[in-house]
């Protein structure tokens, strides 16, 4: 446990620090969100997930129940592949449905948080037992690490509304990722958070417990183990906010106060009072921009549901 609060002692990822050196020295001070989730970070997620103000999952968790065994019969899915895999509890719904199909033979979970994920494998080997689990630690923004051989058909499945984390240029990158893995069969299953009312946004990232908050906080904790930065998250205020022109939530992390953080390998890094740390967007979508999102990458819209009240949708893409 107190691992957690100390700095590691192996040298720090270069790669990791040439970002968060080029983060934090932009005028507006931003780190990619992947940065939230070691062990806690990805238990914290798991909580806001079971938070009744945040909706989406499950909302999402809805959808698979409804569509999955339909879908998955008529896909005839063999393997699924996961980006952003975490817990992969709404994954069962689909991994049930392979089941119920006769057709389940590989689950490839990818996440960038390795301990988190190979929890989450261990766990699904032994559920079940006559399915291969092969994870794949990868920054999906740089690489999908797939197993040399699948069988196919596969569904590609991004669930969550992560697609959201990503700014649209690197969303097209990632998606045309997935499309250029796809062999003819294959599908692709993404669910997207939808516009809406801004208040019923903007309270699911503002919790009224404040888990979101230490969620928030968790990346300046993830710094100071991994780079050994001096970073006291209790010196940084939680924001959350609906941004109406870009149609996304803004998360940051404001210094209330002049402060100085010593980053190892970058020097010291300074903000003034009131000047935030950018952790998070999370794009928020309507039809029309995820089949724009698709046009750029080679797929296109063949199925799309969402709930009663539009909060939330489920599309699969099928190479256009
Ligand atoms: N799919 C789950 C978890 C969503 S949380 C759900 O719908 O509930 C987002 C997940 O994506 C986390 O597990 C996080 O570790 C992973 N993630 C975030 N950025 C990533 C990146 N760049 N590459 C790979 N995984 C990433
Ligand atoms: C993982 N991702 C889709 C979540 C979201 O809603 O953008 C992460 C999150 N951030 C704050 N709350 C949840």
């Amino acid at each position: 446990m107190t691992r957690r609060l100390l700095a590691r002692e192996s040298v720090a990822d270069p790669r990791m620090l040439a970002e968060v050196a080029q983060g934090l020295a932009a005028p507006q001070k931003e780190l990619s969100p992947k940065y939230f989730y070691d062990q806690r970070g990805s238990e914290l997620f798991e909580e806001i997930t079971r938070l009744e103000e945040y909706y989406p999952t499950r909302t999402e968790r809805g959808l698979l129940e409804a569509w999955m065994p339909l879908l998955i019969r008529r896909l005839g899915t063999r393997s699924l592949v996961e980006l952003g895999a975490g817990s992969a509890e709404k994954s069962r719904i689909i991994l049930d449905a392979m089941h119920g199909a006769g057709t389940a033979e590989l689950y490839v979970p990818i996440d960038v948080s390795a301990t988190f994920l190979s929890q989450t494998a261990a766990r699904l080997r032994v559920e079940y037992p006559r399915m291969q689990v092969e994870p794949a630690i990868a920054d999906i923004s740089e690489e999908l690490n797939l197993p040399r051989r699948m069988p196919h058909p596969a569904l590609y499945a991004f669930l969550g509304s992560t697609i959201g984390n990503f700014y649209p240029p690197a969303a097209i990158r990632l998606l045309s990722r997935v499309r250029g893995a796809m062999e003819p069969g294959d599908r692709f299953l993404m669910g997207v958070d939808l516009r809406k009312d801004v208040a019923r946004i903007e309270a699911a990232y503002n919790d009224a417990r404040g888990v979101t908050a230490e969620f928030n906080r968790n990346m300046l904790r993830v710094l100071n183990y991994e780079l050994g930065a001096d970073f006291n998250p209790a010196a940084f205020d939680h924001l959350a906010f609906y941004e109406p022109v870009a149609h996304r939530i803004e998360m940051h992390l404001v210094s209330p106060r002049p402060q100085m953080v010593t980053v190892p390998g970058i020097g010291v890094v300074s903000f003034n009072a009131g000047e935030s740390l950018r952790t998070e967007i999370s794009c928020k979508h309507d039809r029309e921009s995820v089949a724009q999102l698709f046009e750029a990458a080679g797929l296109e819209i063949e199925a799309w549901r969402s709930d009663p009240d539009s909060l939330f949708a489920l599309v699969v893409g099928a190479p256009a």
